[in-house]
């Protein structure tokens, strides 16, 4: 008999030593959080343009800030899901694991992986646009133009904007991982964001088996081993079954 491609898919996993992942918003859409591009997505309310940049943070840093104050109130309430928690449980079953997420919500660290690469930041953190002060910061009262805590000067969030580039190191991380395992799990990412949307790109051309996990095709569809349409909350735990 035929394994089903989510048996397929659990047999590649279960048999996988060096195991990737690639997150986007599509896994935490179940726990509530609005995904960028999807019908309700958070963009369909504001141009990436008009918010996620350092020209828009350098013309308007309250509406920038009053944007992800509105963000961390929302994710404040919102908790991991079974996909998040299913890549947990898979970090330690895999001898060498790499979860890469695009998402800034916080919610892998939350459900307790731990080998994680959060490639676009993390809205917890604040850095100073002064003195480069790294921390976090889970205050959701904080002011339009909050301070730093050492030298007083304006706060940003840690995370990446279009037009910014990514930390080296962790680029250099996550694409060491994606071009040294075995398998490679794409969930809930429209592909569209560069460079990590490419990673995926990065396995299959090293040779790894590379998995899809989305509701909908995507760039990365026609170039990928198996693609399983579903809801990531719904057939991840199915793959560690
Ligand atoms: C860079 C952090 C070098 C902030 C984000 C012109 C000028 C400048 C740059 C560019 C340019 N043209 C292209 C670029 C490169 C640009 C880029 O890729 N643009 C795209 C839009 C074309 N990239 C950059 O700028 C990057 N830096 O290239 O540096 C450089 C330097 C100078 C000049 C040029 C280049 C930096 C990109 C990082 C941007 N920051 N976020 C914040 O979040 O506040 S990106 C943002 O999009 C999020 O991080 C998000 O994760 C990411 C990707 O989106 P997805 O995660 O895929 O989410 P999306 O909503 O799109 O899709 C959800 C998917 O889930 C869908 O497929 C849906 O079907 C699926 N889904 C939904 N529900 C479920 C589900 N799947 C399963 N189950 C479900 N239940």
């Amino acid at each position: 008999m035929q394994p089903t491609p989510i048996q397929a898919a659990a047999q590649r996993l279960a048999q996988a030593q060096k195991v990737a992942v690639l997150t986007g918003a599509g896994i935490s859409a179940e726990s509530g959080v609005p995904t960028f591009r999807g019908a309700d997505g958070l963009w369909e309310q504001y141009r990436p343009e008009d918010l996620a940049t350092p020209q828009a943070f350098a013309r308007d840093p309250e509406l920038v800030w009053r944007w992800y104050q509105w963000r961390r109130e929302l994710i404040s309430r919102c908790a991991p899901n079974p996909a998040h928690r299913a890549l947990k449980d898979l970090e330690y079953r895999a001898e060498a694991f790499t979860l890469i997420t695009q998402n800034v919500d916080g919610l892998h660290r939350l459900a307790g992986s731990r080998n994680l690469l959060e490639v676009h930041g993390n809205l917890w953190m604040v850095r100073c646009t002064a003195c480069g002060a790294l921390y976090e910061e889970r205050s959701l009262e904080l002011s339009p133009r909050p301070a730093c805590r050492e030298c007083g000067g304006l706060l940003r969030p840690h995370v990446v904007w279009f037009g910014e580039s990514l930390d080296g190191r962790i680029l250099d991380a996550a694409w060491r991982a994606a071009a040294g395992c075995q398998v490679m799990l794409v969930v809930g990412t429209s592909a569209v964001v560069q460079p990590a949307a490419g990673l995926a790109s990065v396995a299959k051309q090293a040779g790894a088996f590379v998995i899809e996990v989305n509701l909908e095709p995507t760039p990365n569809s026609r170039e990928v081993d198996l693609s399983l349409m579903g809801k990531a909350g719904e057939i991840l735990p199915q793959l560690l079954a």
